[in-house]
C-alpha cells in the first residue's frame, strides 16, 4: 500500500519539560524504538518523526520534541524548533511527571489553548508516585482530556490511544474534498498536466495524484490530458466535461482552450481550498491590485524542492506579477518552516498551496497574516488573478466567487 503523504496526517506531537518520559512514552505507544531515551534531562535535541497507521483514526505523524524547559544557547535553539513544531500540531500531549506540574504546565497548556490546538494532558511515571488528586479534580473540572500512564510498564497506552481518537479535530475526520465534490457519480473531470521540464521524471505531483484518487473516490471519470492534447481530447467527447482542472502555468492556454461554458479552475485553488481557507486567501488575491513599486512581497513555499528552469516562485510569479502590476517590487522568498516573525512590512503573502502540510499548519501561517494585517493568497490564485481569468478559475466555488464579485470594485 502506498503510504498516506505526510500532509494528510495528523500531526501528534508530546511536549513538556525534559526527562519527563516523552520519548519513552512515544516508544511504549507504537512499541518500537522511535526515539533515544536516557536519564539525561535534554537526550531528545531535534524533533523526531514517527509516521504510523494509528487505527481507527487513520495516518498519523507522531512527533517527539526536545524539552521546552531547556537553557543555555544550545537549550534555546531546541526551545525555538520544538516552538516550530508547535505550528503543524493537530492534538498536543502534555507530558508531566506525576508529582511535577507546575507554573511551567499551568502556562504551556493556556499556550495551547490560545492556539486553540486540542490538549491530552498525560501523566507519567505512575509507577513512581500519583498526580495530586486536587489536581485531577481541578483538570476534570475544567474537562481536560486526562491519561495516567507508565512507560517503563506499559500501562495507559489504550487510554492514550483512545484519548487521541477523542481528541482528533473533527476536520481531520471529515476532512473538505479536493474535488471529489464537484464531479458528481459517473461525471467527468479533464485534468490537464504539462510535462514540461519542471514535471518530475516518470511520476505525477502529489496534488495531481490526490485529485485522481478523489475523483475515483466520487466514482466520477477523470481524464488526464497535456495541456497541448487538451482542445483535441475536448473534441472527442460526446459531452462536456463537468470540470476542467489545469496545472496553473498552463492556464491561459487552456483557458483559451476551454468552451466557455464549462468550469475551469488549477491544482492549486483547489490546494486552497483543502489546505487553506479559499475565501481568506481570494481576499487576499485582490491586494495584488493595490501593490506599488517598491513594496515587499513575501513568496513563502513549503517544501524545499530545487528551482529548475523558470522555477515558478522565483521566476514566472514574479514576472507575472511586474506584468500585471507595472510596479518594481521588493520579493522576498522562504522556503520550509522558516517564516518571518514580523511579517508587517510585507504587503502581500504568496504561499504554495502546501500540498506536502497538513491543514493546521497552513491555517497557522493564515492566521498569523491575519493577525499582523498582511494579506495571504496563493500561488494559482496569484497566477489567475496576474492574467486576468481569476473570476472565471473561482466559478467552480459559488461563495468565493460571489465575495470577488462584491469585493471588486465596479467597472466606472
Ligand atoms: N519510573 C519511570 N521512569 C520513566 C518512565 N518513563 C520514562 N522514564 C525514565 O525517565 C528518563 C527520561 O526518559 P525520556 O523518555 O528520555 O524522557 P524525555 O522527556 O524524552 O527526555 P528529554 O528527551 O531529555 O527531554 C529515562 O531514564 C526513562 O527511563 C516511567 O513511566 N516510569
Ligand atoms: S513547494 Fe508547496 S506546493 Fe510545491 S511541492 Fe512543496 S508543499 Fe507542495
Ligand atoms: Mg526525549
Amino acid at each position: 500500500m502506498t503510504p498516506a503523504p505526510q500532509g494528510l496526517r495528523l500531526h501528534i506531537a508530546f511536549f513538556g519539560r525534559r526527562n519527563v518520559g516523552k520519548s519513552s512514552l512515544l516508544n511504549a505507544l507504537t512499541r518500537q524504538s522511535v526515539s533515544i531515551v536516557s536519564p539525561v534531562a535534554g537526550t531528545t535535541t531535534d524533533p523526531v518523526e514517527k509516521p504510523m497507521e494509528l487505527l481507527p483514526l487513520g495516518p498519523v505523524l507522531f512527533i517527539d520534541t526536545a524539552g521546552l524547559d531547556d537553557t543555555g544557547e544550545l537549550g534555546a535553539q531546541r526551545v525555538e524548533k520544538t516552538r516550530q513544531v508547535l505550528e503543524r500540531t493537530d492534538v498536543a500531549v502534555l507530558v508531566a511527571e506525576a508529582g511535577g506540574w507546575g507554573d511551567f504546565e499551568t502556562a504551556l497548556l493556556s499556550e495551547l489553548n490560545a492556539r486553540p490546538t486540542p490538549v491530552i494532558v498525560v501523566f507519567n511515571k505512575v509507577d513512581a508516585g500519583e498526580p495530586d488528586p486536587a489536581l485531577l479534580a481541578r483538570l476534570a473540572a475544567e474537562k481536560r482530556c486526562v491519561v495516567r500512564t507508565s512507560a517503563v510498564r506499559g500501562t495507559g497506552m489504550l487510554e492514550l490511544r483512545q484519548a487521541l481518537i477523542e481528541t482528533a479535530p473533527a476536520d481531520f475526520i471529515d476532512r473538505p474534498a479536493l474535488v471529489g465534490d464537484l464531479v458528481g457519480p459517473g461525471e467527468l473531470a479533464v485534468l490537464v498536466v504539462p510535462i514540461d521540464q519542471e514535471a518530475p521524471q516518470g511520476r505525477l505531483i502529489l496534488p495531481q495524484v490526490q485529485a485522481i484518487r478523489d475523483l475515483l473516490d466520487s466514482n466520477a471519470f477523470c481524464l488526464v490530458v497535456r495541456e497541448r492534447e487538451l482542445r483535441r481530447a475536448l473534441e472527442r467527447l460526446n459531452a462536456p466535461p463537468k470540470l476542467v482542472v489545469t496545472d496553473s502555468q498552463a492556464f491561459l492556454k487552456v483557458a483559451a482552450d476551454t468552451p466557455r461554458t464549462v468550469p475551469l479552475t488549477s491544482f492549486s485553488i483547489l490546494m486552497a481550498r483543502l489546505k487553506g481557507d479559499l475565501l481568506t486567501q481570494v481576499q487576499g488575491a485582490l491586494a495584488i491590485g493595490r501593490l506599488r513599486s517598491g513594496d515587499r512581497v513575501l513568496i513563502a513555499e513549503a517544501c524545499t524542492h530545487h528551482p529548475i528552469g523558470e522555477d515558478i516562485g522565483r521566476v514566472k510569479i514574479p514576472r507575472w506579477l511586474a506584468q500585471y502590476t507595472g510596479a518594481r517590487l521588493q520579493i522576498e522568498h522562504v522556503q520550509g518552516h522558516d517564516f518571518p516573525a514580523d511579517l508587517t512590512p510585507y504587503r502581500l503573502v504568496i504561499h504554495c498551496g502546501a500540498c506536502m502540510w497538513n491543514r493546521r499548519e497552513m491555517l497557522n501561517r493564515i492566521l498569523r497574516c491575519q493577525q499582523a494585517g498582511v494579506p495571504i493568497t496563493n500561488y494559482g490564485l496569484t497566477i489567475a488573478f496576474s492574467l486576468g481569468i481569476f473570476e472565471r478559475a473561482l466559478e467552480p466555488f459559488p461563495a468565493a466567487l460571489e465575495y470577488f464579485r462584491n469585493a471588486k470594485p465596479n467597472p466606472a
